[in-house]
Formats: C-alpha cells, sequence, structure tokens
C-alpha cells in the first residue's frame, strides 16, 4: 500500500512525483494515456519507491486509507473528468488535492460537492515550475483545516526550505489557496512585462546588445532587485542558439502567450472593486503582443522622428534600476489588496505576512524585495495597500523621479510601457487627493440622472443641468 497518488504525469506531476518520494514516500501514479506512465517509470524513476497503475481502480486500490491523491491534470474540465472517475472507488474520508492552476470558483463548487460526498478536497496553488516540482515548490493549500492537517507533514517537506521555514502553509478556507496562486500568477504577469518594458528601453534606446544588458540584470540581481525572474532574464540574454550562434532572445516571435491566470486576477480585481492597473495591463500587453501582423503593417504607416538627445548611459541604468523597483513594489501592492479584499469577502481568513513568506523561496516571483514587503505589513496588518506606511512612501518617493524620467523617455522614442506608465499613474492616483472623478459624476447625473454627492454639504443630489423636452 503507497502513502500518496498523483495522477497526471506531465512536467508538473513527474516531478512532483519524484520529489515527495525522494522525501520518503511511496507514491503511486496513474496518467490518462498509459505510455507516459510507462515512458516515466522507465526513464526517470530510479531507486525512488513510485509504482505505475494503467487503471483507476487498481490506482485507488493501491493507496492507503484514508487515501490523498493529488492531482496535477490541465486546470477545467479535466480535472471534473478524473474527479468523477475516481468517485467510484473512493471512500469517505479520502482526501483530493487540485495542484493545478484551477479558476478559484470551480474549486469553490468542487469543494462543496465533494464535501457532500464525505470527500475531502484542497485546492493547492503550485509554484516553481518543473524545477520547483522537483526541487521544492512554493504550495498553498486551501480548503478545510482538516483536509490539510492529513497531508501537512508532506506538503511541509516538499516544499522549498527557507531561513524563515518551509515555503507551505495553510492559506485559509475554501479556494483560498488557488485565488493566492492566482493572484501570484498576475504579479507575475506585471513583473515579466515590466523586466521586459525596461529591456524594450536598453535594446532600442541605449542600442545595448543582450550581452550587455546581461551584465546591466546580472548587476541588478545583485542588489535590491535580486529575484528569480531577474535571474532567469540575464541568463536568456546570454544564452545563444546553437544553430545560428545568434542570441535566441533576438529569434524569439515577439507574441506572448497566457493560459488565463493573469486574466482571471484582473476579471476578479474587477468584480471586487479593487485597483490592479499594472497587473490588468499586463494582461493587456500580451494581447497586444499577439497582433503582430498587424503591429508591423501599421509601424510601416507612421513615421516617428526620434529624439536628437545624449544619453547618460549610467544615469539611464540607475534610473531604469529604480523604475522597475517601483513597478515591483507597486505590483505586490495591488496583488495583496485584492487577496486582502478577497479574503474579506469571501471568508478565507488569509494571513498576508504567511503568503509572502512562502513566496520567498520555491516561486516564479521569489524575491529579495519580500522581505521588506513583509516588514511594512507586519507593522500593520491593515494596511492593505501597502503605501500608508512612512517606509513605502519613502522608498518610492525615492525612485519617483526616476519612473517618470524613464517613462517620458519611452514616450519619447514611442517604446510603450504599458506596466512601468499604469504603476506610476496608481501611485499618482493613491497619493492624489482630489481626483477628476467630480467630472465623471457630473457627466453620469447630466445623462443618467445617476446622482451625486457634494463636498460643501450632506445627502444625494440631482441636477437638471438643461431642459431635455
Ligand atoms: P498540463 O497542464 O499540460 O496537463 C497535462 C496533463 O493533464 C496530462 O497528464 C494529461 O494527460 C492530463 N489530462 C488532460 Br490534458 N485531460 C485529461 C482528462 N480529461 N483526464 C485525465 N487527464 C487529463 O500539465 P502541466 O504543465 O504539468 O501542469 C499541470 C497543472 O499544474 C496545470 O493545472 C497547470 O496549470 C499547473 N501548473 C503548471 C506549471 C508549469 O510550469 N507547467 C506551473 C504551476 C502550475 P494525457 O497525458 O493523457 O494527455
Amino acid at each position: 500500500m503507497n502513502e500518496i497518488g498523483l495522477i497526471g504525469l506531465a512536467v508538473m506531476g513527474q516531478n512532483l512525483a519524484l520529489n515527495i518520494a525522494r522525501k520518503g514516500y511511496s507514491v503511486s501514479v496513474f496518467n490518462r494515456t498509459s505510455e507516459k506512465t510507462k515512458e516515466f517509470l522507465e526513464e526517470r524513476v530510479k531507486n525512488e519507491k513510485i509504482e505505475g497503475y494503467h487503471d483507476i481502480k487498481s490506482f485507488v486500490e493501491s493507496l492507503k486509507k484514508p487515501r490523498k491523491i493529488i492531482l496535477m491534470v490541465k486546470a477545467g474540465k479535466p480535472v471534473d473528468d478524473v474527479i468523477q472517475e475516481l468517485l467510484p472507488y473512493l471512500e469517505k474520508g479520502d482526501l483530493i488535492i487540485d495542484g493545478g492552476n484551477s479558476y478559484f470558483k470551480d474549486t469553490s463548487r468542487r469543494i462543496k460537492e465533494l464535501k457532500e460526498k464525505g470527500i475531502l478536497y484542497l485546492g493547492m496553488g503550485v509554484s516553481g515550475g518543473e524545477a520547483g516540482a522537483l526541487h521544492g515548490p512554493s504550495l498553498m493549500p486551501g480548503g478545510s483545516i482538516e483536509a490539510y492537517e492529513m497531508v501537512k507533514d508532506v506538503l511541509l517537506k516538499i516544499a522549498a526550505q527557507t531561513e524563515s521555514g518551509p515555503c507551505c502553509t495553510y492559506v485559509g478556507n475554501d479556494s483560498a489557496g488557488h485565488f493566492v496562486k492566482m493572484v501570484h500568477n498576475g504579479i507575475e504577469y506585471a513583473i515579466m512585462q515590466a523586466i521586459s518594458e525596461v529591456y524594450d528601453i536598453m535594446r532600442k534606446i541605449l542600442k545595448f546588445s543582450p550581452e550587455e544588458i546581461g551584465d546591466v540584470f546580472e548587476r541588478w540581481n545583485n542588489g535590491e532587485l535580486n529575484s528569480f525572474l531577474m535571474e532567469i532574464s540575464f541568463k536568456i540574454m546570454r544564452y545563444k542558439d546553437e544553430e545560428t550562434g545568434k542570441h535566441l532572445v533576438d529569434l524569439i516571435l515577439d507574441e506572448a502567450e497566457q493560459k488565463g491566470t493573469g486574466k482571471w486576477t484582473s476579471q476578479t480585481a474587477l468584480d471586487l472593486g479593487i485597483p490592479t492597473p499594472s497587473l490588468s495591463l499586463a494582461v493587456e500587453a500580451r494581447s497586444l503582443s499577439f497582433f503582430k501582423e498587424d503591429r508591423v503593417k501599421l509601424s510601416g504607416k507612421v513615421k516617428k522622428t526620434y529624439p536628437d538627445v545624449k544619453l547618460d548611459k549610467e544615469k539611464v541604468i540607475k534610473d531604469l534600476e529604480n523604475a522597475l523597483l517601483f513597478s515591483v513594489f507597486t505590483s505586490f501592492s495591488q496583488g495583496l489588496w485584492l487577496i486582502h479584499e478577497a479574503s474579506k469577502t469571501f471568508e478565507y481568513n488569509i494571513d498576508l505576512p504567511e503568503v509572502l513568506r512562502i513566496w520567498k523561496g520555491g516561486c516564479i516571483i521569489r524575491a529579495k524585495i519580500l522581505d521588506f514587503l513583509r516588514e511594512i505589513l507586519n507593522e500593520n496588518k491593515e494596511n492593505v495597500n501597502l503605501l500608508d506606511s512612512d517606509k513605502s512612501i519613502s522608498f518610492l518617493m525615492d525612485k519617483l523621479d526616476s519612473i517618470r524620467y524613464v517613462t517620458n523617455l519611452a514616450k519619447e522614442f514611442y517604446i510603450p510601457t504599458l506596466v512601468l506608465s499604469s504603476s506610476l499613474d496608481y501611485f499618482l492616483s493613491m497619493v492624489e487627493g482630489n481626483l477628476p472623478a467630480n467630472l465623471i459624476q457630473a457627466q453620469r447625473d447630466f445623462f443618467g440622472a445617476h446622482t451625486y454627492r457634494r463636498i460643501d454639504k450632506e445627502g444625494i443630489f440631482h441636477t437638471e443641468w438643461e431642459p431635455i423636452d
């Protein structure tokens, strides 16, 4: 009898199964296409105690009761299909853990449906890609605490280990785990886009080679910007295509794909009324990139006249570093505010500093700046958008001139900076006591009698702006 079952042997499932087995647990695996199970056992399993099964019944029967089954299949319908296939063989008290990137509302539904059948369910965000899955991912499990307790020991062992402990914690009730993973990915989109915009400026304005940009990125990675995404970016800059000897990044088509988590983050933020412009603009940037043919066609129609300016390259690099830090900080702050709001609305009961702690290792957005963000949150847990702290304001004000300069410079050279600019605009909006929303209210009242409130007296008002007959 094996201790853990795992279904879905694509990149994530294979590596997670090996990780679990290497921590001393016996694992049963199953994959819809049997051939993959065979290949996995032959090619990757050495001394690990992993057994493959080719039908779901014998897979379930190979597990110790109460059974603990991790699903690492494609999000969406495949998860429901697998649950339906498992159900005839499961018993009350068994546990299913969905480790995929499932939409949090699907997870809530599944938790409810399975609870009625006496089956426990955890929705667990897993971040770190294939290397993380093998060597230690960041794990974000959510659901009932009872379900978490059943697999806590395994999860804490397979997660990435940092100075502040394993990168796994009980995130909260219901779909809290998948919600936090979704926002993690939304922040990931924003940071990736901000790095790409900074790269674009160095490439097109400073005329740096990928090699030179790699050197700048590596330098930054040794400072405040230290992070997994910075590290892979400098490695990407130096990578040469074997066939052509050219920098591979220069040969990659500029159409960014997406699987949905970034879009869901923005959609949810709109639903909950929480401003996340940097996260949303990162999704828009990917969508815009996809219209390659139109972009190429239109670029031929626009005559661009570039300013004749002499730039102090070292100063521009320092400004770019500051602008990136500004954007990273504000992206995290938007995402955390969204998690906080969701925690209240859906009664997740999420501990935000704990979320930041488990993002410190294993995951794609692991970064040095998380320590600083945690310090700010620990000072005042009610400070949900992170800006209401002297430390935050002084950090951002230090970089304000830089991000202003960088975004203006980019515009002079016709370079779009959707995330850098929206990070700046987010900050400027949040620190502005008077926004032009008064005019919006007047317009709404003018054409739709939607009413407005006044600054000089209490009450709800409507004005007959002009006779309608
Ligand atoms: P994929 O997301 O590509 O899914 C492939 C797996 O799903 C295969 O095992 C496939 O079986 C199985 N599957 C499908 Br498709 N439809 C099925 C069905 N109807 N019934 C049973 N199994 C079905 O794999 P992945 O990239 O390893 O990701 C797994 C999960 O982890 C996803 O939710 C993903 O979003 C999430 N995730 C991925 C990463 C990453 O870096 N890739 C990182 C973090 C989280 P088959 O072999 O028979 O087709």
